[in-house]
This record gives C-alpha cells, sequence and structure tokens, in this order.
C-alpha cells in the first residue's frame, strides 16, 4: 500500500480533486471489460496536462510505485487492470483534438480522444479515420496505439500503428520524446514510435498522437452471405477478392446469429439456414462495381458455396447488416466467455481451423463455442461460453487446460496467441507460443531501457518474474 504522505505529494502534481481513492472509482478504472481479475489500485490519478504526466512518472519512480495508463478501459487482455495497488492513470482530462492539418491530412489527438470522436472530426473535414471497432464508442486513442487496435476494417486499411504519424510519449524515466514529427519519410534509424504502438504502455504513456486521416470511402455496400460450412467461405473470400476491393471480410458461426436474433432488436439477414455466414463490404463506387459483385455472388452460389444471400440498398440496411457481426462480443458477454484471439496467415486458415476445432470439439463438448472474426485477416475469435451453472473459477480453470493445446496448434502454424486484443495478462503466461525465448530477452532489455525500475504498467506482456 502507499504511504499516506507519498499520496498526498501525489495530489500536488495534479489539478485540485484529480486523485481519487473513493471505492467506485477504485473499482471502475481499476479494470477493463476482462471479468478474470478483481481491481485493486490504490490510487487514480487524472493528469491534465503532458507536464503533470511527466511529474506523476518521477514520483512513481522516488516512490517505487507501479503504473497502470486506463484509457477507455475496453481491452479484453486486462492490459489496462490495476490488481495489486498500483496508481491508475487515466487520461479523462486530456481529450482535446488540438490540431489538423488539411494538406498533410493529419490529426493531433490527446490519448483521451474517443475513438468515435477521431471519426466524426475526420468526417467533418470530408475525410476518414478507418480504423473501427464495435468498442468504437468508449474506446480512447491512447489505448488503440497502447494494442495497436485492429478491428473491421484491416483487410484493407491495416491496424492502428498504419495511422500514426508521430507519437510524444512520456517514458518510464519521465523523459518526453518527440517520436517522427508526423514525417511521411524518415530514414534516420530506429523508429521508436513503432515500439510504443502495441507496448500497452509498459515502455511509456503516449500523451500526443498525429494520426492519419484517408479519402472518405464511397457508397459503401455489404453483403451477408451464407455457407453449407466453414471450408466454403475462403473460396469466397478468395472470389470476391479478386474482383472487388474489399473493406471488410467478416465471419460468424450459426450460434453467433441465434445469439444476436435472440435479443429481437437486429431484423435477420434472411431464413435460410446456414452453418456459416460471411459479411463483406466494399465501396460501390459505380454501378458497375455493384453488377459484379453480384455476378460473383451468382458464380458463388453455382459452385454450392453459397446457400442465400443479401446486399445492402441503403445506410440503414447497411447498419443493420453490420449489427449481426459487431453485436457480437457484447452480446455473448453475458455468458461471462472464455476468450481467444488468435491468428494465422490466410492461406492457412480452414486447415488451422479444423486442428483448433477437432481439440475444442474434443476438449470442451459440453460447452458452446461461438465463432466469429476477421476472416479475411487470418484472425479468429474462439469464445467458449460459461455454462449458467458453473463457476466463473472452475470454468476459467478448465479453458485454461484446453488452452496449451490450443496454443501448440497456434505455435505449429507460426500463428499469433494474441492477433488485436494484446497479450496483457490474460496472454502472458503463454508468449512463448508465438515469441521466441531470443526475441522476449531482446523485448525485456528493451523495456528496462525506457523502464529502468519496472514502474510501467508491470506484470502485463511479461508474466512477472
Ligand atoms: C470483435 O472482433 C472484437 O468483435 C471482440 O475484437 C472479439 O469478443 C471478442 O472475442
Ligand atoms: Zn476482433
Amino acid at each position: 500500500m502507499i504511504q499516506r504522505a507519498s499520496l498526498d505529494e501525489l495530489m500536488t502534481l495534479v489539478d485540485p480533486g484529480k486523485v481519487l481513492t473513493d471505492a467506485a472509482s477504485l473499482e471502475a478504472y481499476g479494470k477493463d471489460w476482462t471479468k478474470h481479475y478483481p481491481p485493486a489500485p490504490s490510487a487514480i490519478v487524472l493528469p491534465r496536462t503532458v507536464e503533470q504526466v511527466q511529474a506523476i512518472v518521477r514520483w512513481a519512480n522516488a516512490h517505487k510505485v507501479a503504473l497502470v495508463p486506463s484509457g477507455g478501459r475496453t481491452g479484453l487482455s486486462a492490459g489496462a487492470v490495476a490488481a495489486k495497488g498500483e496508481v491508475v492513470v487515466a487520461f479523462d482530462y486530456m481529450n482535446q483534438i488540438l490540431g489538423f492539418d488539411a494538406f498533410d491530412r493529419t490529426v493531433v489527438c490527446q490519448p483521451g480522444v474517443i475513438t468515435r470522436q477521431l471519426q466524426a472530426y475526420a468526417e467533418e473535414q470530408g475525410l476518414y479515420y478507418p480504423v473501427d471497432f464495435a468498442s468504437s464508442g468508449s474506446s480512447q486513442v491512447g489505448g488503440n496505439i497502447g494494442t495497436n487496435a485492429g478491428g473491421i476494417k484491416v483487410i484493407r486499411y491495416g491496424m492502428t500503428r498504419n495511422w500514426v504519424a508521430g507519437l510524444k510519449v512520456v517514458t518510464g524515466t519521465g523523459e518526453l520524446l518527440e517520436l517522427n514529427k508526423g514525417l511521411v519519410k524518415n530514414a534516420t534509424g530506429y523508429d521508436l514510435r513503432h515500439l510504443f504502438i502495441g507496448a500497452e504502455g509498459t515502455l511509456g504513456f503516449v500523451v500526443e498522437a498525429t494520426m492519419r486521416l484517408d479519402r472518405a470511402p464511397r457508397n459503401l455496400t455489404a453483403m451477408v452471405l451464407g455457407t453449407p460450412d466453414f471450408d466454403s467461405i475462403m473460396p469466397v473470400l478468395h472470389a470476391f477478392h479478386g474482383k472487388l476491393d474489399l473493406t471488410a471480410f467478416e465471419f460468424f458461426s450459426d450460434k453467433g446469429l441465434a445469439r444476436i436474433l435472440a435479443r429481437g432488436d437486429v431484423p435477420a439477414p434472411f431464413h435460410t439456414p446456414c452453418s456459416f455466414y460471411a459479411l463483406l463490404e466494399f465501396e460501390a463506387s459505380t454501378e458497375q462495381v455493384a453488377d459484379e459483385a453480384l455476378a460473383t455472388f451468382e458464380h458463388c452460389v453455382a459452385q454450392g458455396w453459397v446457400l442465400d444471400g443479401v446486399m445492402s440498398q441503403s445506410e440503414t440496411q447497411l447498419k443493420n447488416l453490420w449489427k449481426l457481426r459487431e453485436y457480437l462480443s457484447e452480446t455473448i458477454s453475458h455468458w461471462t466467455p472464455y476468450k481467444n484471439d488468435i491468428s494465422v496467415t490466410v492461406s492457412k486458415v480452414p486447415a488451422f481451423l479444423r486442428d483448433i476445432d477437432a481439440v475444442v470439439q474434443a476438449h470442451y463438448p459440453d460447452y458452446e463455442v461461438v465463432w466469429y472474426g476477421h476472416i479475411g485477416d487470418g484472425n479468429l475469435h474462439l469464445n467458449i461460453l460459461k455454462p449458467e451453472h458453473m463457476s466463473k473459477d472452475a470454468f476459467f480453470a478448465s479453458c485454461a487446460r484446453v488452452n496449451k493445446w490450443v496454443f501448440e496448434i497456434v505455435e505449429r502454424y507460426n500463428g499469433s496467441i494474441s492477433a488485436e486484443h494484446g497479450v496483457g495478462m490474460t496472454k502472458r503466461d503463454y508468449l512463448g507460443y508465438s515469441r521466441s525465448p531470443e526475441e522476449i530477452a531482446c523485448m525485456k532489455a528493451i523495456k528496462a531501457v525506457f523502464d529502468p525500475n519496472g514502474i510501467m504498467n508491470p506484470g502485463k506482456i511479461f508474466a512477472p518474474e
């Protein structure tokens, strides 16, 4: 526990009333969307300026206090959970858009800017911020950078990393670094910006980010296609990839669709029962493109890969089709799912999924398994639902036992144990399935450079030693 005198000193470093220790704040700010670890922070501090963040980090070094960064707390790997008396640094008051350059197509954001705020701002300028996911209404830019967030448009636009033109970070020693300064071309040695993207706050805190924007897409149109089995999805992807510039290619299983339809607020795409569904999106910029999409759909039906399908004809229909996929994570959260966020190269997906499915069938015969994800990126979300009668601890323990087999397959396919949610605490014990001992040693050496006292989000990415 932190000494009273140290906390008093912390209070002098920020605006009045911006150190919170009441039970409700500790509970709210101490966790993210994972339900594995009970939150137990010592205090929450809410800086308003870069200088205040630097002062907090210097204070933490002097008092050997661990800091946990906190954004929208929508993480799914416990990367922003404070379970061991840490001080949470929350960026709610650093939430301004500081600048825009139409020529460079860049926006300067404080870390607490909400993703949707950035998307809306881009739209107001006639431009587009393309990184998007279901939690964009709460997640913050700093957190997106910390986890290199992916989402539903990666097939076309890539991950958050692609859109970071410059970063200001406060390192674990309290130094302020300005990285890449918005440049398009910069060949001056190590690009430290990229080390901080996806570092989960273990090297330092992002205090300002210059984000790139793109041109706005034209007439986005979605199709939902039902397939008889999983094996049919990949030829469908291949067929459409060859003909259209896809902005998304997602999938979900019949079990996922059933959970969505049971909500009662999302219309069914069609009534033919199918085992799997693909949701694809493209820019129907001309009539020719829409005709090409329909011809490709008919080809897929003729091949037996697709049983039924629907194409959006309006903005409302587009939104409704996306709800089938975007509402999944929140809808099944009611059943306290055990989550996996695994990836392989796209060509390996069918064989990989078959191997994983065999393990899951053999070891989880009594659990409901819901598959969905960003199949066009080779990223599968394997969600195992907790039976109502089972305790959370018993359920997570039984899932953790099977993880070994799942991750052995991931390793065999040269895949990733975390495609887009980050390692945090939930995946730290499995890092070795995706990274070699030599790589992990290099990663730890890098951490020691930026955070010699080990105060920046300790216990995340790496298991405590
Ligand atoms: C998604 O793709 C999110 O919907 C959440 O990454 C994934 O709930 C999940 O497992
Ligand atoms: Zn996802």
